[in-house]
């Protein structure tokens, strides 16, 4: 069923440092008409996580236009994000292989997950990895500011 927009909070530990990163996920309908609705509540997003259906190609090229509508919502000149094939328990039914999406993925500057959230198979990894370039990003710019006392 859809709702306007979900909103969900993950703590993710960052290995080998004593850190974590708190996400907070604002997960939007993919239903064009909940659109406007949703548009407002992403101001400034700091990561982005792009969903698609490896069954539907139409999922997968929507996936060009969220990323445009991401990025004309972002002053910063690089968003951690990836990109996340799901429904990889279908196999029968698959139409987007994984080098055709890893290769977009790739020259989009995002990274590329496969999953199932059906099987709970890697379901984990996207976050980890989000969490992570944050994280790294965060500490480029604490560093940034300590050259500068
Ligand atoms: N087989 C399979 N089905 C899945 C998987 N993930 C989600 N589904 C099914 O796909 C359908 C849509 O899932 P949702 O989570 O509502 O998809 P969504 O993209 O969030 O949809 P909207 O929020 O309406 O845009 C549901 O029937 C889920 O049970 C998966 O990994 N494998
Ligand atoms: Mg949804």
């Amino acid at each position: 069923m859809s709702t306007v927009m979900d909103v969900i909070t993950k703590t993710v530990q960052i290995p080998d440092t004593g850190d974590s990163v708190e996400l907070f996920l604002c997960d939007s309908p993919g239903k064009a008409m909940f659109y406007e609705m949703t548009e407002a509540l992403w101001d400034q997003p700091g990561a982005l996580c792009l969903v698609f259906d490896v069954t539907s190609e139409s999922s997968f090229s929507n996936c060009a236009r969220w990323l445009q509508r991401v990025k004309s919502k972002t002053s910063s000149p690089h968003l951690p994000g990836v990109l996340v094939g799901n429904k990889t328990d279908l196999t029968g039914r698959r139409v987007v292989e994984r080098i055709q999406a890893e290769e977009w993925a790739v020259s989009h500057g995002l990274e590329y997950f496969e999953t199932s959230a059906k099987e709970l198979e890697n379901f984990d990894q996207p976050f980890r990895a989000l969490a992570k370039s944050f994280h790294h990003l965060y500490q480029e710019r604490v560093e940034t500011f300590r050259s500068l006392l």
